[in-house]
């Protein structure tokens, strides 16, 4: 049985097991909390962050990584886009650029603005998180001008990791979508498997209805 540890970046994972239609287990790791007397957890990823997979004797952390093995184990699925399909680097693209420039920045934007307060946080730190993501937001929004999905015609993993991220900062940090980028997020998170991933993801579903219930969610 593959085992997930952890939402945050989980709901990635969780969301591609979905997709695939395969059995899994979601066990709750809150990192809000003190996880030193989380035994079961620090033996599958003593460095104590989350997602973390157990498939086996497969032991795996690193979201997109973790995306690619299973693909790689478990498919083929038309979520993966193979090397001789000419949609493969935009695929492979996105599917990077959904951790390292949207999901990073704004881990780090939404936790320093909860733990700094306002008058000490440096201005240049706000400027420079929200230029790298806007940049990034660009190259998102002319590709889906031009394709209902960020490899071509079809949903793929790519999808995956970049809405995934996209609609963290809808939720971390506000941030409104419009034009063809809402456009393409509705197409995405309208989906089924998004619906039944926020299912098994509770404390994200917590946190989700919580700011809708706010007032406090960006609409889509
Ligand atoms: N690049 C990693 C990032 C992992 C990561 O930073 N996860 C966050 C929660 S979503 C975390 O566990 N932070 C606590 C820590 O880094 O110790 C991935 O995509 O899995």
């Amino acid at each position: 049985m593959i085992t997930i540890y952890g939402e945050g970046r989980g709901f990635r994972v969780v969301w591609l097991l979905e997709e695939l239609g395969l059995n899994y287990r979601l066990r709750p790791v809150d990192l809000l909390k003190d996880i030193s007397d989380n035994a079961e957890f620090l033996a599958v990823n003593p460095a104590g962050f989350i997602p973390a997979l157990v498939d086996g004797d497969v032991v795996m952390v690193e979201s997109v990584a973790i995306m690619q093995y299973l693909m790689a184990t478990y498919g083929p699925s038309p979520l993966e886009v193979r090397p001789d399909d000419e949609g493969y680097p935009l695929y492979l693209q996105f599917l990077m650029m959904g951790e390292a420039a949207f999901s990073s920045s704004m881990f780090y934007y939404t936790n320093f603005h909860r733990i700094v307060p306002k008058d000490t946080r440096p201005e240049q730190f706000d400027r420079f998180i929200k230029y790298q993501f806007d940049s990034r937001l660009d190259l998102i929004r002319r590709q889906v001008e031009q394709t209902p999905y960020l490899a071509g015609d079809r949903f793929t993993a790519a999808d995956v990791s970049t809405v995934y991220a996209l609609d963290n900062a809808r939720r971390g940090a506000g941030i409104h979508f419009d034009g063809a980028v809402r456009d393409y997020m509705a197409r995405c998170i309208g989906r089924d498997s998004y619906r039944r991933t926020m299912d098994r993801c509770l404390d994200m579903k917590k946190w989700h209805e919580g700011l809708a219930r706010d007032g406090k969610l960006p609409p889509i």
